[in-house]
């Protein structure tokens, strides 16, 4: 291996660095060769189109797909430092926000290790999420300039620059054969520069492509302005463009309106749609007649739904086709995934934004909604409501683009990422469209990469599987079904003891470093983390700590301590800057687990801690560690969920509600194996009308002396009122995450989780059961589900 580590390497940055570059160096030879060999079309090629990928690290990851780990340990040897310490001074590729980025992350993965041409097209933020700090108790934003110090797989590829058109307007003339055409003139021209990086498969020679694009201003800007002497003019202008990619969006499962967002979303399907069809014409001319059987864009949200009326555009306006062989390709290269029901969060952009920045684009929009409009009124005779409603033009004092109905329109393929989102979705949100097309309709479950989620993040009980199963669970997770047989192994089960309980001692080092909170191995370690929202009730959580927190103070005052189960409970997650109630629902957390950390009689029962600063690496060190993972969202609300999944292939037990992949999982695991409480999704909707917290806080005990203690301002008593907010939303009728509804059940499920905590052998039973179990949620169950159902790739 030429490590290129030479002797004048001196800081453990350089070292990080020379072992990534030669890393990638390695992979340049194969990734050419899976270049040339998809360049031949042998084989559909995927694009698959998302404003994030939550990539994280790249080290681990690729030494492990690329078999190089143990290679790379014996070159470091002579160094001062060890693999795993190299590994930690690479900083997250944060480029997402939660979910939506993270699975697009897997499913690179899982395609490339599926020897699947699929090619990732998104943005090359400067600045990807922000990076979280607790000060008093509150979160603070810093930026996260992930790219500071270089980024040593990235490779600039300025041959694949392409041009985006913003603003200007449209001229219609008629050309030598008598068709009217449309040009899009004046615009402010933007340049895509491509830079790539590398997503290697598991051991199968794959290297598929990252292509993220970055912002520039074109060479020749504003040569006018330059000649009128408007030269500061026009060298701000160059900002202007450079603007668009410089930071992502932070606000998860919320839609936020701004005009630069749409700047993003144009930029990003422009220039990817613009690359894919370069690709054709160097190799086909400009025949489109194959191209959709040769082609399929998944768009990761409505987020790059935009792509549609640009395929549009650049078919019609550029290489002249009609509009019916045009909408032919179109309809039959989109598919669209759905990953929310909340109605906050589906994506609905003004007219008149349309209107100023991409002109040529509306004009598109409004000739795809007369002709599908046409289609609606002849299945709804004379219903004219019907046309109102399905119109992807909302109307109205200020007229609106619904997205979600632009994509619906143009896919042959609509997606929901678990069962119960999909029939969601088909049953309310979308019904009219599925009663429309109903075959266009379809479940994709989501998944996680067991390659990251466990051989990377969990080596020791991959040592464990790997002596009991052999490697072939890596590359087909179903092989962990084996495991079932072995429960009643006694060694097996010491093992799987000693895993968690290593794996615990090494999360507690970075607890006590990030939040200055010892956790205690030997106790019960209970965790939430993922974004901070209220439908995700980390209020729930934080009300149950209360109560144990109360319920350890009764003990300890009438001595029967010994009947307490000791748990350590982390909470950890990032809220939207913009979002008031999730920001102080952290500082109830913080202030909470100060409360509880410093009552010295209490800590040998409870402690509690939030996590600052939650991203990938972090969680890589967490799910490994963790005994009890809560997935507790108000029934229905969560799509899927995928940390749920990482946490079950780790052999943590579940604490959960019937909600999203939560469903799904106990039905592979049973409800032995799984804590069940709460409302289902139908409950909740029955008793939304009339629903009366107070009811509920009268007949449970335990919530009215939460409630009294909350009340009482106990854990703000510098702060006076602060935390008001919260106890109203408990209390409102109109509360429509109805924690209070939820928190007996929960509360009694939480006491069942300690009966078999207690029960030291059946418990590592039951966490074996949930890691054999596990199989059905590897990303490569739902790419196989993509490939066969929908890319027919
Ligand atoms: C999640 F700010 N959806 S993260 C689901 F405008 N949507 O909640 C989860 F730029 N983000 O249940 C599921 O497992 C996961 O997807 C994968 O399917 C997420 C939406 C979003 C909205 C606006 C913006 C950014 C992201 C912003």
């Amino acid at each position: 291996m030429n490590n290129g580590l030479g002797q004048e390497e001196h800081t453990e940055h350089d070292l990080f660095h020379a072992l990534a570059s030669s890393v990638k160096d390695q992979m340049l030879g194969s990734w050419r060769e899976t270049r040339t060999k998809d360049g031949h079309y042998r084989t559909k090629q995927v694009a698959y189109l998302s404003l994030e990928f939550l990539m994280g690290r790249a080290l681990g990851n690729a030494l492990l797909n690329l078999e190089l780990t143990d290679e790379s340990r014996q070159v470091l040897s002579q160094y001062a430092i060890g693999l795993e310490a190299l590994e930690e001074l690479e900083h997250d590729a944060g480029l997402g926000n939660g979910g939506l980025g993270r699975l697009a992350a897997c499913f690179l993965d899982s395609c490339a290790s599926m020897d699947l041409a699929v090619t990732g097209y998104g943005i090359r933020y400067e600045y990807g999420m922000f990076a979280q700090k607790i000060v008093d108790g509150y979160q603070v934003e810093r930026p996260d300039r992930w790219l500071r110090d270089g980024n040593p797989w990235e490779v600039r590829v300025p041959n694949h620059n392409v041009i985006v058109p913003f603003f200007g307007h449209t001229e219609s003339y008629i050309d030598k054969g008598g068709r009217r055409n449309v040009i899009w003139v004046d615009t402010q021209d933007v340049m895509a520069v491509a830079y790539d990086m590398p997503v290697p498969g598991y051991r199968n020679g794959r290297i598929n492509t990252l292509r993220l694009w970055k912002s520039e201003a074109t060479d020749d800007f504003d040569l006018t302005e330059f000649n009128q002497g408007d030269y500061t003019e026009a060298v701000a202008r160059k900002n202007l463009a450079e603007q668009i990619t410089m930071v992502l969006y932070p606000n998860d499962a919320s839609e936020n309106g701004k005009e630069l967002r749409l700047r993003q979303q144009y930029f990003l399907s422009s220039a990817s749609l613009q690359d894919l069809l370069n690709n054709w014409v160097s190799q086909h001319g400009t025949d489109f007649s194959g191209f959709a059987k040769a082609n399929v864009m998944q768009l990761n949200d409505t987020h790059p739904s935009v792509a549609v009326p640009e395929l549009m555009r650049l078919l019609v306006d550029h290489y002249f086709l009609e509009w019916d062989q045009a909408w032919e390709i179109t309809s039959n290269t989109m598919a669209y995934t759905n990953h929310t029901l909340l109605p906050e969060a589906l994506e609905r952009w003004p007219v008149r934004m349309f209107q100023q920045m991409l002109p040529r684009i509306l004009e598109i929009i409004y000739e795809i909604n007369a002709r599908y409009l046409d289609d609606v009124a002849h299945h709804w005779p004379g219903d004219s409501e019907m046309l109102a409603k399905m119109s992807i033009i909302e109307e109205g004092c200020e007229p609106h683009v619904r997205m979600a109905y632009l994509a619906i329109v143009a896919s042959f393929s609509v997606n929901g990422v678990a069962g119960l989102h999909t029939q969601l979705l088909t049953s309310g949100l979308f019904k009219e469209f599925y009663a429309l097309w109903p075959e266009k309709f379809n479940n994709r479950t989501n998944g996680v990469t067991p390659r990251r989620w466990l051989a990377h993040c969990n080596p020791k009980l991959t040592e464990v599987l790997i002596k009991r199963l052999g490697g072939e669970w890596v590359k087909d997770l179903k092989h962990l079904h084996a495991l079932n047989a072995f429960t009643e192994d006694k060694s097996l089960l010491e093992e799987w003891r000693a895993v968690k309980l290593a794996n615990k001692r090494e999360l507690s080092v970075m607890i006590a470093k990030e939040c200055g909170v010892e956790f205690v191995p030997s106790m019960m370690f209970d965790v939430q983390v993922k974004r901070i929202h209220e439908y995700k009730r980390q209020l729930l959580n934080i009300l149950h700590v209360i109560h144990l927190y109360q319920k350890t103070i009764t003990a300890i005052s009438e001595g029967k301590t010994d009947k307490l189960v000791p748990r350590c409970v982390l909470i950890g997650g990032k809220a939207a800057p913009g979002y008031a109630m999730a920001k102080l629902l952290i500082k109830l957390a913080n202030n909470l687990a100060h409360m509880v950390n410093s009552d010295l009689d209490v800590t040998p029962y409870l402690r509690f801690a939030f996590l600052p600063n939650y991203n990938v690496s972090a969680m890589e060190k967490i799910c490994p560690a963790t005994d009890l993972s809560q997935q507790i969202s108000t029934a229905g609300k969560e799509a899927s969920g995928t940390g749920n999944m990482k946490f079950m292939m780790n052999g943590a037990l579940t604490i959960g509600t019937l909600d999203g992949a939560n469903i799904e999982m106990l039905e592979e695991v049973g409800e032995e194996n799984f804590f069940l409480f709460g409302l289902d999704a139908q409950e909740v909707k029955l008793l939304q009308p009339n629903y009366q917290p107070e009811d509920f806080i009268k007949q449970s005990p335990a919530l009215q002396q939460v409630m009294g203690l909350l009340e009482s301002g106990h854990f703000n008593l510098q702060e006076p009122g602060i935390f008001e907010p919260i106890i109203e939303s408990i209390k409102s009728p109109n509360d429509p995450w109805m924690t209070a509804a939820d928190f007996e059940s929960y509360r009694l499920a939480q006491e069942r989780v300690e009966d078999a905590y207690k029960e030291s052998n059946s418990w590592t039973q039951m966490s074996i059961r949930n890691t054999a179990c596990s199989g059905r949620f590897s990303s490569d169950v739902t790419i196989a589900g993509y490939r066969d159902k929908i890319w027919r790739a």
